[in-house]
């Protein structure tokens, strides 16, 4: 999880994008130099892929480690409305921020839901702590199972998020006790890998991307601080460089339905070996990650081109919701998520026909997206995402997204991550 914003032209020519801005020694990594990760300044050179470290169940704690005197361990019934409410409360008033604290991600509970109650899903990986005395939900993490595959080795790993530590007990090693838990949890059930994205550096990132936006509704971006007024513009040039049309233009474009399922995974899954790392999905997976649901708040957007029976394209997107700090306001983020199309896979691969077809859908997401009435779109730089970014007028972001993997050793991963967990 990370949370950017359009990058200032100052920040561009200072130098402050580049990579590594918050990257420590080694040494000072007291936790994670501790943990099965890749080293900073290690090795280099062809190494086989593979787990760091290799445990039995039987070896693993069958409790937790004590946490410090007045707090105790609990798990969260996300079930329970009043318990996702506690962590959407955590969340919503401690979650990531921006460098300059003027956004922070807003996850509404249908947004939760989505991402931690996906198929597999055990209440026992929404670990919380609570202070004893007054019950009040003070940290938490959450993991997921997911499918990864790294090159031609695929293994279950734990999918972690929403590691979370209230503001007045940051600083005191809390993360270090709950990044252990869930990694008991993991092993007690025989999953010995770990994913997840972090905005900061850490030992050490098997992927980094960038974040890219494109306004949708420039007015509201200028307002709020999001993206500044380029030197020499003006406002009206701005919306006028971001309108679009007002319907999509590929023909056979519909919205996706459970009997295009089986369709869009084996779709998915030709255009994802593209890639070194990718998530596979079953059908179930597919039809959660997917499908809306009809009957509350909409999360996910997934649509298919239909010609002559087929489903030859596929994209989705879904929406995250940013607090802005200063007003009580909130921006509705369109996030892109995967996307697949027949064109890509051809033989022999015709990069710029693969370039037209992804320009005119992603075309259509924006406009899809915005007449959902989302603010901004943002797309990482994985995939082929490459291909599009500039001329569908994405501009880049102040940060950037670092992908880990934990007790796997892989040599450099190129090109597509799990776009999933950009969450
Ligand atoms: S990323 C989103 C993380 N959440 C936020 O950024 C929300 C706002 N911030 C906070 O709530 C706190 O600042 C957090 C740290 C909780 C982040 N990932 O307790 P501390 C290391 C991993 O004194 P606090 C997401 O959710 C830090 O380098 N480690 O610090 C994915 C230091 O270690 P070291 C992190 O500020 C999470 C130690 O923690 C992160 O009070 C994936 C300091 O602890 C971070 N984002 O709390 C977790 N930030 O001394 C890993 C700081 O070594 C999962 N640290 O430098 C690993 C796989 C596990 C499963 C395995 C299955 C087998």
């Amino acid at each position: 999880a990370s949370m950017l914003k359009n990058m200032n032209l100052a920040d561009i020519m200072t130098g402050l994008a580049a990579s590594g801005k918050n990257a420590k020694d080694m040494g000072a990594y007291k936790f994670w130099q501790t943990q099965p990760v890749p080293k900073f300044g290690e090795e280099g050179g062809k190494v086989e892929d593979g787990p760091l470290k290799i445990q039995k169940v039987e070896d693993i704690d069958k409790e937790p480690q004590p946490l410090v005197a007045g707090f105790e361990w609990v798990t969260v019934d996300l079930m329970d409305d009043g318990e996702m409410k506690e962590v959407y409360e955590l969340l919503n008033g401690h979650y990531v921020e921006d460098d300059e604290a003027m956004f922070r991600f807003n996850y509404i509970p249908e947004v939760l839901r989505w991402a931690m109650m996906a198929p597999g899903w055990q209440r026992k990986y929404h670990i919380g702590v609570r202070a004893s005395q007054s019950r009040k939900l003070v940290a938490f993490i959450s993991a997921i199972p997911v499918h990864i595959r790294v090159r031609d080795k695929t293994f279950t790993s734990s999918e972690v998020n929403f590691l979370c530590v209230h503001k007045k007990l940051r600083g005191k090693r809390l993360a270090p006790v709950l990044i252990k838990e869930v990694t008991r949890v993991s092993n007690l059930d025989g999953v010995w890998q770990g994913l997840y994205t972090a905005g900061v550096v850490l030992p050490r990132p098997v992927s980094t991307c960038r974040y890219y936006h494109r306004a949708l509704n420039w007015k509201k971006l200028h307002a709020c601080g999001f993206s500044p007024l380029p030197a020499g513009s003006k406002p009206e040039y701005q919306v006028r460089k971001y309108a679009l049309p007002e319907t999509t233009a590929t023909k056979g474009l519909r919205e996706m339905q459970d009997e295009d399922v089986d369709a869009v995974v084996g779709l998915l899954k030709r255009y994802l070996a593209r890639y070194d790392m990718a998530p596979e999905f079953t059908a179930e997976e597919a039809r959660h990650w997917f499908l809306p649901k009809k009957d509350s708040k909409q999360v996910i957007w997934s649509y298919v081109v239909e010609n002559n029976g087929k489903i030859t394209d596929f994209f989705s997107f879904f929406c995250v919701e940013s607090s802005i700090i200063k007003n009580n306001d909130v921006l509705r983020v369109a996030y892109l998520f995967y996307y697949a199309s027949e064109t890509g896979l051809s033989e022999p691969f015709d990069k710029p026909s693969l370039k037209t077809r992804l320009n005119a859908l992603i075309n259509d997401a924006l406009i899809l997206a915005k007449r959902a009435k989302l603010d901004v779109f943002n797309a990482l730089s994985l995939m082929d995402n490459a291909l599009f970014l500039e001329q569908q007028k994405f501009g880049g972001g102040d940060g950037q997204l670092h992908y880990y993997l934990f007790n796997y050793r892989a040599s450099p991963i190129s090109g597509g991550v799990d776009a999933k967990n950009q969450l």
